[in-house]
């Protein structure tokens, strides 16, 4: 947010050779022009159209330290006239004048800065700097995973000062936490985490006039890589103790959706039903509650399809995930949706093999959530925790 130090966006347009607002004449010229002034804090922006060339008075306020003209640095073509007042050449046709206090303006091509995967530098982003925003541009490469991001500013950026909105491949970034890096650096970081993979394009916008380059690094962290989930034989849903879970008596489900049932529609349905439209969209997730009888380590099985090569879930229990693997699970392509063909159902033991251990669960209800990670859909028909 800007704050206009007098009066932002002054629109005056003159009938006359004299623009005038409350007592003050901000703008004069012998013959007619139309103008556009904009006060800001030590700035102020004079467009102009005219018919004939002439002298523009402009009320500032104070002595410019530098001056644009159509983007370009301009040391001639005004003058200081005392009183607060510049008296500034107004060409046949339109003119951007610009005229500050302080240091000039960064514009055209600035610094680059570093953009780090993991600690290692990765690539320059070059800079561009326009009279209110800078932009940057940089490719970097990543296999797939999630990832956490972190703005490093180059000096304290002021609350006026707009977030910057940075692009990354697909994802966008628009809210930022101030947070301190390892090494005690403000920065700002990403809100979310963001799912990239491959050759991804970095584009930051930051609107502001900058009259040095604000940023001194990004910085991208390896979340997590995805899990693959092997494909198992079904597990024995009647063995002593286990605990199926209809993936259709799902208790709750947020940011997304809604999740579609399926009674009937799709092939060799566990429970006469399953779901469908699970996704897309970042976050969707659902939550079942599932009653545990008897503390003790159980084993998590998953029965899904889904045309996709791959399906990503981050799995939690209780809101956190269970083991670090959890974070990025990934489903494996079945060859179809299980519409009507029952082979494209398939089982995968998403807990208590390969290294992710199976779930501790005290007895009582506990929540057991999927959440999306990127785009894509998967179908689930039934869940069963098997007591190891
Ligand atoms: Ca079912």
């Amino acid at each position: 947010m800007r704050l206009p130090l007098l009066i932002a966006g002054l629109l005056l347009v003159l009938a006359g050779a004299e623009c005038r607002a409350d007592a003050r004449t901000y703008v004069s010229s012998e013959p007619p022009v139309t103008c556009c002034v904009a006060y800001d804090e030590a700035l102020v922006r004079l467009q102009l159209q005219t018919r004939e060339a002439c002298e523009v008075q402009v009320w500032t306020g104070f002595r410019p330290r530098w001056a644009y003209r159509d983007g370009k640095r301009a040391p001639d073509g005004w003058r200081w006239a005392d009183g607060g007042i510049l008296a500034v050449q107004a060409p046949v046709g339109n003119v951007l004048w610009e005229f500050g206090l302080g240091d000039w303006p960064l514009r055209g091509g600035g610094p680059p800065f570093a953009v780090k995967v993991d600690g290692k530098h990765r690539t320059l982003a070059g800079t561009t700097f326009w009279a209110h925003r800078m932009e940057a541009r940089a490719r970097i490469q990543v296999p797939l995973g999630l990832y956490e991001v972190t703005l490093i500013p180059a000096y304290p950026v002021p609350h006026t000062t707009p977030a910057p909105e940075l692009r990354l491949g697909d994802a966008e970034v628009a809210e930022w936490n101030e947070v301190l890096d390892v090494t005690g650096r403000a920065g700002l970081r990403a809100k979310s985490a963001l799912l990239l993979e491959g050759d991804v394009g970095l584009h930051l916008r930051w609107e502001d006039s900058f009259t040095r380059s604000p940023v001194r690094e990004v910085l991208i962290r390896t979340l997590a890589t995805p899990t693959a989930l092997a494909k198992v034989e079904p597990p024995d849903l009647n063995a002593p103790g286990a605990i199926v879970i209809e993936a259709e008596d799902f208790a709750r489900e947020g940011d997304g959706g809604p999740v579609q049932v399926s009674r009937g529609e799709h092939a060799d349905q566990h429970g006469g039903a399953s779901l469908y439209g699970f996704g897309p969209g970042q976050g969707h997730w659902l939550e079942w509650r599932v009653s545990v009888p008897e503390t003790g380590k159980y084993a998590l099985y998953a029965r899904t399809a889904t045309q996709e090569e791959y399906s990503l879930r981050t799995l939690t229990l209780d809101r956190k995930p269970p083991f670090p693997a959890a974070a990025l699970l990934s489903f494996p392509g079945t060859g179809g949706w299980a519409r009507d063909d029952a082979a494209q159902w398939v089982w995968t033991l998403v807990a208590g093999a390969d290294g992710r251990p199976p779930l501790e669960l005290r007895a009582g209800e506990r929540r057991l959530r999927l959440t999306t990670v990127g785009e894509k859909h998967v179908n689930v028909d039934v869940m069963v925790l098997i007591r190891g």
